[in-house]
């Protein structure tokens, strides 16, 4: 009977150490996921009225607010294939891309796809294709494929429609 209550407090103070080790190897070993476009110098192909109110700025603001008013979402003009894009700043690895579609005209947001570049204008990396309309999709979200990585991320319009874009956040999280 000792010999079994031995044996017990032994096991579980071996499955105790292993999972502090795993704890260790995780925090210490893994790089955490963090929205890396938070903040960073943001554009896009144009902007419906003044800069401050709904500029490329509005979608990494850190403002997840999907209405209106006040402006917390960016707003392109009317045109053909409009764009936004986020400067990283430095090579990252990325995993996935959310955007936070604006509450009412949100089935403005069709056909759109999430590119990644290492260097500016050369977008050779797709993270994903959202076909849309987004009417009743308050957040699109893509996982990229394994390895994607770069420094910019662009929102494309391919749409043949002439419509505005507007994102109200975009977060691009990696590390
Ligand atoms: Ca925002």
């Amino acid at each position: 009977m000792i010999t079994c209550i031995y044996i017990f407090i032994i096991t579980i103070i071996t499955i105790y150490i292993f999972m502090i080790i795993i704890m260790i190897i995780y925090f210490f070993f893994t790089e955490p996921l963090r929205n890396l476009a938070l903040h960073k110098p943001a554009n896009q192909s144009s902007t419906h009225s003044d800069v401050a109110s709904y500029g490329a700025f509005r979608a990494v603001d850190g403002i997840r607010q999907a209405y209106w008013v006040p402006p917390y979402c960016t707003h392109t003009t009317d045109e053909h294939n409009p764009f936004w894009y986020v400067d990283l700043g430095e090579q990252h690895e990325i995993s996935r891309v959310e955007i936070v579609n604006r509450a009412g005209y949100g089935e403005r947001l069709r056909d759109i796809s999430v590119v990644v570049a290492e260097n500016q204008g050369k977008y050779d990396q797709t993270c994903g294709h959202y076909k849309g309309p987004g009417k009743k999709v308050p957040m699109v979200k893509m996982t990229c494929p394994e390895r994607t990585r770069g420094r910019y991320v662009k929102v494309q319009v391919a749409t043949a429609h002439k419509l505005p874009l507007t994102l109200c956040e975009v977060e691009v999280w990696g590390y």
